[in-house]
Formats: C-alpha cells, sequence, structure tokens
C-alpha cells in the first residue's frame, strides 16, 4: 500500500515538474522571441531633461461645434467654465503639472522641470493630457450645459512642445494670452456689429479691416457703450490655474453619542487644489507674486 502511494507521489511530481519546465521555457522563448527586434522601431521621444514639457490642445472643428451647440457669440460663459473643469481634472488626475492656462476652446498645461513621469515620454505627456481632458468634456457637459444635448463626441488634437528657460516659457503663455485679447477684441467689435448694429458679417469684417485696438476700442466706446476693460476678465485674459491651498468646510454624518444623534459634524480641513483666476500673466507682477511656479523646486 505504501508502496502505491509513493509510486502515484513520484509521479505526480514527475508530471509537475514536465509542466514548470515546459511553461518556463515557453515563458523564455515569449520574453525573447524572434519577433522581439520590432521593439526597436518605436521612436525615442523623451523630452529634453531639465526643460519645461508643455502640452497644448485645442478642440477639432470648433467653428462647426460651436455652432451645432449653440454657443453664444462671441463667448460662451458655460464652455468656458467647462473647458476649465475638465483643465483642473487633468491637474488633477495627472501628476507634475504646475500650471496651466486656457483661452477659447484651447488649453496649455506646464509640466514642472525635474519631472520624471513616464520617463519624460513626449507621447505619453501628449496622449494622457488630451485623452484625460476629451473625457472629461463629455463626462462633466450637463453639468455646464444643462438644457443643451451633446450632439456628438468633439475631439482634440494635442501638441508638445520644450522650452529650456523660464524666459522661453513666459513668453509662450504671454505669446497665448496676447492671442487671447486680440481675438475677443476684434470678436466682441464684430459681434456688436452684427448683433446690435445689424451689419451683415461680411460689412462688419470690411469695417474691421485695418483697424488697430485703439480703433476698436473707440468704436465699442463710441457706438455702444461699452467700455472694453470691463467686459469679463475671464473673456479678456483667459484661465490661468495654479496650485493654491483652500479650505473646505464640509458637513460630515459621523457616529456620535446616543443624546446627539442625527446631528452632523462640520470638519474643516484645508486641500490644495488647481485654483483659477483670470489675471495678467504677461507682466512680472504675477510670477514675483508666484515665485513657487518657476522655482527649482517646483
Ligand atoms: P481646428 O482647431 O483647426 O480644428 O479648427 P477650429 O474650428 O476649432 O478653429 P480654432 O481652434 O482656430 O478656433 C476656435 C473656434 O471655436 C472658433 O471658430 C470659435 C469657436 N469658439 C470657441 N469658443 C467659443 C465661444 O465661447 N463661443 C463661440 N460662439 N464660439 C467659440
Ligand atoms: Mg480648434
Ligand atoms: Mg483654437
Amino acid at each position: 500500500m505504501w508502496v502505491v502511494c509513493r509510486t502515484k507521489v513520484c509521479d505526480c511530481l514527475a508530471a509537475a515538474s514536465v509542466t514548470l519546465r515546459r511553461s518556463l521555457s515557453l515563458g523564455a522563448t515569449m520574453a525573447k522571441s524572434k519577433f522581439e527586434y520590432v521593439r526597436d522601431f518605436e521612436a525615442d521621444d523623451t523630452c529634453l531633461p531639465h526643460c519645461w514639457v508643455v502640452v497644448r490642445l485645442d478642440g477639432r472643428n470648433f467653428h462647426r461645434f460651436a455652432e451645432k451647440h449653440n454657443f453664444a457669440k462671441p463667448n460662451d460663459s458655460r464652455a468656458l467654465h467647462l473647458m476649465n473643469k475638465c483643465a483642473q481634472t487633468v491637474m488633477e488626475e495627472l501628476e507634475d503639472i504646475v500650471i496651466a492656462y486656457g483661452q477659447s476652446d484651447e488649453y496649455s498645461f506646464v509640466f514642472r522641470r525635474k519631472s520624471n513621469w513616464f520617463k519624460r515620454r513626449a507621447s505619453k505627456f501628449m496622449t494622457h493630457v488630451t485623452s484625460q481632458f476629451a473625457s472629461s468634456y463629455v463626462f462633466y457637459w450637463r453639468e455646464f450645459f444643462k438644457d443643451q444635448p451633446l450632439l456628438y463626441p468633439p475631439g482634440f488634437d494635442g501638441r508638445v512642445v520644450v522650452y529650456p528657460s523660464n524666459q522661453t516659457l513666459k513668453d509662450y503663455l504671454s505669446w497665448r494670452q496676447a492671442d487671447c485679447h486680440i481675438n475677443n477684441l476684434y470678436n466682441t467689435v464684430f459681434w456688436a456689429l452684427v448683433q446690435q448694429s445689424g451689419l451683415t458679417p461680411v460689412q462688419a469684417q470690411e469695417r474691421l479691416q485695418g483697424t488697430l485696438a485703439a480703433d476698436k476700442n473707440e468704436i465699442l466706446f463710441s457706438e455702444f457703450n461699452i467700455n472694453y476693460n470691463n467686459e469679463p476678465p475671464i473673456y479678456r485674459k483667459g484661465t490661468v490655474l495654479i496650485w493654491q491651498k483652500v479650505d473646505e468646510v464640509t458637513t460630515k454624518a459621523v457616529k456620535l453619542p446616543a443624546e446627539m444623534e442625527g446631528k452632523k459634524m462640520t470638519v474643516a480641513r484645508t486641500r490644495t487644489k488647481p485654483v483659477p483666476s483670470h489675471c495678467d500673466i504677461i507682466g512680472d507682477a504675477f510670477w514675483k507674486d508666484h515665485l513657487e511656479i518657476l522655482g527649482e523646486d517646483s
């Protein structure tokens, strides 16, 4: 009896050993298969070390998207706040973004100089930011657009640009904010001429041809009683998102002694969140007030 059992155990062990050896040899074959060489075709897209990595995304064909979804002209506050919500989500979900700037259908995200996120691979930076932003746009749409249904899935393109110094990064962000100002001033006069003076779009375009910023301000003031500087800052300056400490007060249902049952407790805590502002980032004041953004430790 003992001999039979012993033989069976030995047979079992031998079978298990064969299976194990087969699995190991198969595993080794898979790890170093003759197909392995195709990995060499993958491009090395590591971003230069010690540089600022910027991802800029932009809505695909938003001219049409805005028309189809009845965006207010020239600025739709729902659309701008939805963009900001998506950018805040990107900053909270992904790592190492120190500042973001958005206007119209675009957003720029700046990764800290020393970021080693995904070994600084440009494709990882770009695709994670853009896909997180696009899914958030759909996810939060109803919160901002209420009765306006989303008629088709929006898309966003993305690009990565690497800036070698603080000055080039500041100039990049200044360029985007200057673009916001130029477009918004033009659009504000253009739509005032169309909506309030009854000009056709072609007539309004002709009227504005060759005009300087001062001329546009003058038309707004003298013909429409609009002081451009009093227009909402979110339209004129776009939105800057930076990390700031925020005091949060939440009401929580907690387990309390019997005599206090049913009562709720108020809990105060400080959290660091991406906070929006619509300030000037072209002048030095902003950067002096927020030295931590470009600081070595950022
Ligand atoms: P693209 O980026 O080459 O695929 O083409 P678009 O059409 O997205 O062009 P782009 O990005 O240069 O310009 C943004 C468009 O989005 C512009 O035609 C106006 C529209 N848009 C953005 N924000 C608003 C808004 O708040 N209200 C309205 N009515 N339109 C907006
Ligand atoms: Mg676009
Ligand atoms: Mg755009």
